[in-house]
């Protein structure tokens, strides 16, 4: 009887370390002042993508087909969303930020779907694909 009881007191303090791990990691992705989301099943590379929580923030939509960005340059207010859709009849391709500014635009390479990224902070943000560098685009945060 006695040997049970104390099973079940470490039953409990290990859900308890447990959860506590999981509620920081919730409070440190709390804390990012932009947000990235890909609606694509899955990437070239075959590893999963988190689907779109952004989609109805949408402002502006760049279409990633014939090796460009169309259109090459937007122009949306901060805390807008730009989502890039992956529709090159295959080709793959990914959005990559230049700069300090840049770094947190990356999306994976993707041959279809789309990419979603908020900008938290006005800017100019200059990106390419880094398949293709000669694929080059900008978007303009107010
Ligand atoms: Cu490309």
């Amino acid at each position: 009887m006695q040997k049970r009881f104390r099973l079940v007191i470490t039953g409990i303090a290990v859900v308890t370390a447990l959860s506590a791990c999981s509620s920081e990691e919730s409070a440190t992705n709390a804390e990012a002042t932009s947000t990235t989301s890909t609606s694509s099943a899955t990437a070239v590379d075959g590893s999963p993508v988190p689907t779109s929580a952004a989609a109805d923030e949408v402002a502006e939509t760049v279409e990633v087909k014939d090796m460009a960005f169309e259109p090459a340059t937007v122009t949306i207010d901060a805390g807008e969303v730009v989502k890039w859709e992956f529709k090159d009849g295959g080709v793959p391709h990914a959005v990559q930020g230049l700069g300090d500014s840049g770094m947190e635009l990356s999306s994976p390479i993707l041959k279809s779907g789309s990419y979603s990224h908020g900008f938290a902070t006005p800017g100019t943000y200059d990106y390419i694909c880094p398949l293709h560098p000669e694929m080059r685009a900008t978007v303009i945060v107010r």
